[in-house]
């Protein structure tokens, strides 16, 4: 299989590759699943491609990461179904390579770019992030990736782009969820430029070191660790600079519930329910939740991108 270009290394071994196996054989047995829920269906390790990549500790938490088998079998991806086993039961329908994404709008170099020539000039690297979902659940993933904003740089936005608007593929016939109008499809989310420059947003194209399985997103996804994980925008075929702010597909469906930002933020509770604390997935039942940190724990980081905002009404 000849994929991502540069970025396959067969000989190299994923850097913890025995706690690797134990969790594959885990998800295999069906255990260590919240809930009772059932496993994942699981590649072979050697069908799995490796990437090489090297760690960033700078942006990585020391947290615990969540279970391999949690991380591919407990997923929001509606354009396969709304409950958490759907994507990982019904994903194998997407088709990840061959894969384009166009880059247009505000731009001095719009254009359509084969995955391979996307990814090639971009080193890889490992970041450990906490993902929290807005219904109240958070993971600690580690993800492959590169900063969003080495890509766009090579896309030349102009001044007026204020804002960059990320979709996902549209095609029901791979992602039979969008048979079902649960939303207006495709998928939309967009961020401000500033916070698509900020080095902590990540391009995923994998995780614990092999290549991104279906569920999550493949083969392109964003991971945006302050935020609600709704804005982390799966199977990105088409990234748009815009001077105007793109209208999201949460916020278009309940825009009471679901604003633009998105940020992780205790303080502002989602009208029919609170966002001060989190159950962390495959923690076990015994440990109850945690209390959920502003910005999802990296306010150090990014706080700065909104000072003087009202973070209650810009929610
Ligand atoms: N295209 C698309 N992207 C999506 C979603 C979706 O339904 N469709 N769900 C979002 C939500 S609500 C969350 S919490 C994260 C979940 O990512 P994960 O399944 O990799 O943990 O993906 C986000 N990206
Ligand atoms: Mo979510």
């Amino acid at each position: 299989m000849k994929i991502l270009g540069s970025a396959i290394t067969p000989e190299r071994a994923w850097h913890n590759r025995r706690e690797f196996l134990a969790a594959l054989a885990a998800a295999a047995a069906g255990s260590a699943l919240p809930g009772g829920a059932r496993a994942a269906p699981v590649m072979p390790v050697q069908l799995i491609e490796r990437l090489r990549y090297s760690r960033n500790e700078r942006y990585s938490t020391t947290e615990p990461a969540t279970a391999y088998a949690d991380v591919t079998s407990y997923n929001n991806f509606y354009e396969f179904g709304t409950d958490k086993s759907d994507p990982a039961e019904r994903a194998d329908r997407l088709r990840p390579r061959p894969w384009s994404v166009v880059v247009d709008g505000e731009c001095a170099a719009p254009g359509r770019l084969a995955l391979e020539d996307l990814l090639r000039p971009h080193a890889l690297e490992e970041r450990v992030y906490r993902l929290r979902c807005v219904e109240a659940w958070s993971m600690v993933v580690p993800w492959i990736g590169f900063p969003l904003g080495d890509l766009l740089r090579r896309f030349q936005p102009t001044s007026r782009a204020q804002y960059v608007e990320f979709t996902t593929l549209h095609d029901p016939e791979q992602m039979p969820g969008q048979r079902v109008p649960v939303l207006d499809w495709p998928y939309v989310e967009g961020l401000r430029i500033d916070e698509a420059m900020h080095p902590l947003t990540l391009v995923a194209v994998g995780l614990y070191g092999r290549v991104l399985p279906n569920q999550n997103g493949a083969p392109l996804r964003l991971v945006v660790p302050w935020k609600y994980g709704f804005k982390s925008c799966k199977s990105i075929v088409r990234i748009r600079f815009s001077e105007r702010q793109p209208v999201t597909s949460w916020k278009r469906s309940a825009p009471r519930e679901y604003g633009f930002y998105a940020n992780v933020n205790p303080a502002v509770d989602h009208p029919r329910w609170s966002q001060k604390r989190e159950r962390r997935i495959g923690a076990g039942s015994l440990s109850g939740r945690q209390a959920t940190l502003p910005f999802n724990g990296y306010g150090d980081e990014v706080a700065a991108l909104y000072r003087g905002m009202d973070l209650a009404r810009f929610f």
